[in-house]
């Protein structure tokens, strides 16, 4: 009656450590694992031919490098910074973003951020742009099409 009790138990537990529900991947196959939220583009201000957007992304499953970013509602995207030189706000083309699991990027208004030229017409508050993000996981490219949200400037 005991061995039985204690049978039944074992079972339990290891039915409670391998729910059905959740496959393992095989370690092989696990690269990085990408997520995004809040992705978005400002409406171009008074009919400017430039504008900026963001997102925030992470990573789970090993680092990744964001190298670029493209889109059909734009001619060019740029990756840029912003620091602070003589007192005044300056922005600055970089190479890359670093995104790890421990550290998600944000890209967003007064930070990091995306710089889009050559707007198209369909750059509309309300409406939604695929950007196109060209990253490097350890030497293996890859692309993640998110889809931006058009605000306009006080939403
Ligand atoms: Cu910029």
């Amino acid at each position: 009656m005991t061995r039985l009790f204690a049978s039944a138990a074992l079972i339990a537990l290891a039915a409670a450590c391998a729910p059905a529900d959740t496959p393992t991947p095989p370690v092989a196959e696990a690269g990085p694992v990408l997520s995004y939220t809040d992705a978005f583009v400002m409406e171009p201000i008074g009919g400017r031919d430039l504008t900026m957007g963001g997102l925030t992304l992470s990573v789970e499953g090993g680092d990744v490098t964001l190298t670029g970013a493209s889109s059909p509602s734009f001619g060019t995207i740029e990756l840029h910074t912003m620091s602070m030189t003589d007192g005044q706000m300056q922005m600055r083309q970089v190479e890359s973003f670093l995104i790890t699991e421990s550290e998600a990027l944000e890209l967003k208004r007064g930070g990091n951020h995306f710089m889009m030229f050559d707007v198209g017409q369909d750059v509309v508050s309300g409406e939604t742009v695929d950007i196109t993000l060209n990253l490097d996981a350890d030497g293996e490219p890859m692309t993640l099409v998110v889809e931006a949200e058009v605000r306009a400037i006080g939403e």
